[in-house]
């Protein structure tokens, strides 16, 4: 547990493009992606050992494992799900290092076995209602994949099936990245999509402030096209066509068959196919800016793909808020089994152990995350700017004067001396005071 790396799952709906997402953090194209329901067990990615790259299939039908060529992932893909438990890909790639990232199947799918798949991986039932079985989950982060924007008429759905799978009694918002996915269907004629989902993201703060510690649009379709070695010559030759086409290209991008007519002459119908299904209409309309200037190329193409997925910044979100505190988040995880067992057992000497090393100068980082934890959950009783408040107080990012922060310290100490203050709002309160209090010395000290 502590010197293993962290794993991510990704889950969310079916189709909302997981694993198009997955192939496009792996910059390759392993996981099969599909229009209709696809993935049928979890994938595992991890950093490749002393065997090199290569994929392991754990069989469901009998024991032991079979092992491929990264090259025949189709061929794992091919295989009944019934007779597979898990796949796990060992590859090269710097995003592994220190990662592991779960692809899974999509949650409420007709295909019960399917979803069944994840609901165990996170350690919940896959029918919400019944209890959930804490502490079994597989999973330390989540990566939840949503093409809902809030304030959309399916947008309760995200906070809505976290609910329903009870996943919000065992993952706090620490634990948990929102993607808002397919954003490009937003349309882009008057604005760029990434900036336009941003800005709705920021204005329903509260809609998934409950559920994630943070929100990144992104469109994984463009990600993967830039990253995973598709614009090979065929591909941009029937891009110069259709950007050349003398009326009407933009017309032509309305649908895959208008978009196969329009170049029937010129393209067969594959092509024509591939072109629509990379770049979506949006890649299409910066390819078409890129050849009217003269600078359609692969490198050039791929780079205004990339820049217009948002790829970067989600990797960059995930950096800061799960590979930079892994070690952090580990030994967090690691402790709270320890003292669920610890109390299962009514092993009170443990328990004291436990409560000694929190109170240490050792175990501040672990109780400001646990505190953390306590503050973004929305089962305790704070108030809105209460729960922003510490929020910022325990990641670390108070800025404050020293001044500031002895008020504050002598302001969090009232709640925890009222009478009849529940008792996890006192403790709340009482670290609260005391980390103002430390951060007035240590800024005066300086
Ligand atoms: N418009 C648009 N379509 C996308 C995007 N990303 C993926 N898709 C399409 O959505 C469909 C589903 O993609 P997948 O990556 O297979 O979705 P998934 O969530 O893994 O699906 P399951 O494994 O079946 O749950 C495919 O046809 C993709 O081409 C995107 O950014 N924009
Ligand atoms: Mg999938």
């Amino acid at each position: 547990m502590l010197d293993r790396p962290l794993r991510a799952a990704i889950v969310g709906d079916v189709n909302v493009g997981k694993s198009t997402l997955v192939n496009a953090l792996l910059r390759h194209r392993i996981v099969v992606t599909h229009h209709a329901e696809n993935t049928a067990w979890n994938w595992w990615f991890q950093a490749a050992g002393p065997d090199g790259p290569r994929i392991r299939v754990i069989r469901r039908d009998r024991p032991g494992e079979d092992t491929y060529k990264i090259t025949d992932s189709a061929e794992v893909a091919a295989l009944p799900a019934a007779s597979v438990e898990k796949v796990i890909a060992e590859l090269d790639e710097p995003v592994l290092a220190d990662l592991t990232i779960i692809d899974t199947p999509g949650l409420h799918s007709q295909v019960q076995e399917n979803s069944g798949r994840t609901a165990d991986l996170l350690g919940v039932h896959p029918r919400g209602e019944q209890e959930t079985l804490a502490g079994v989950g597989k999973a330390d982060v989540l990566i939840y994949v949503s093409d809902q924007l809030p304030g959309s008429s399916d947008a309760e759905r995200i906070a809505g099936g976290f609910r329903r799978l009870g996943v919000g009694s065992i993952k706090t918002p620490v634990d948990i990245l929102l993607v808002f996915a397919q954003v490009d269907k937003l349309g882009f004629k008057s604005q760029n999509p990434l900036a336009r989902a941003a800005e709705i993201a920021a204005a329903h703060r509260p809609e998934w402030e409950s559920v994630a510690w943070n929100v990144k649009p992104v469109i994984a379709q463009l990600a993967q096209t830039a990253r995973c070695g598709v614009l090979d010559a065929s591909l941009l030759g029937a891009l110069r066509k259709l950007a050349a086409l003398p009326k009407g290209r933009e017309a032509a991008c309305r649908s895959v068959d208008m978009l196969v007519r329009r170049l029937n002459t010129q393209v067969d119908e594959s092509g024509a196919k591939d072109l629509w299904q990379n770049l979506l209409p949006y890649g299409l309309s910066l390819g078409f800016a890129l050849a009217d200037r003269g600078e359609l190329t692969a490198e050039n193409l791929a780079a205004a793909l990339e820049k217009a997925s948002g790829i970067a910044a989600l990797e960059s979100v995930i950096n800061d808020i799960f590979r930079r505190r892994q070690g952090l988040l580990r030994s967090a995880i690691a402790m709270r089994r320890l003292s669920h067992a610890a109390f299962a057992d009514g092993d009170t000497r443990t328990l004291s152990r436990i409560e000694d090393m929190y109170a240490s100068a050792y175990g501040r980082e672990l109780r400001d995350l646990n505190d953390l934890r306590t503050a973004s959950d929305q089962n305790t009783p704070l108030r809105p700017g209460q729960r922003e408040e510490l929020r910022v107080l325990f990641s670390g990012d108070y800025a404050g004067t020293p001044g500031e922060a002895a008020k504050a310290a002598v302001r969090w100490l009232r709640p925890a001396n009222v009478p009849g203050t529940p008792p996890v709002l006192r403790t709340l309160a009482l670290h609260a005071a005391a980390a103002y209090g430390r951060l007035a010395e240590s800024k005066e000290s300086r």
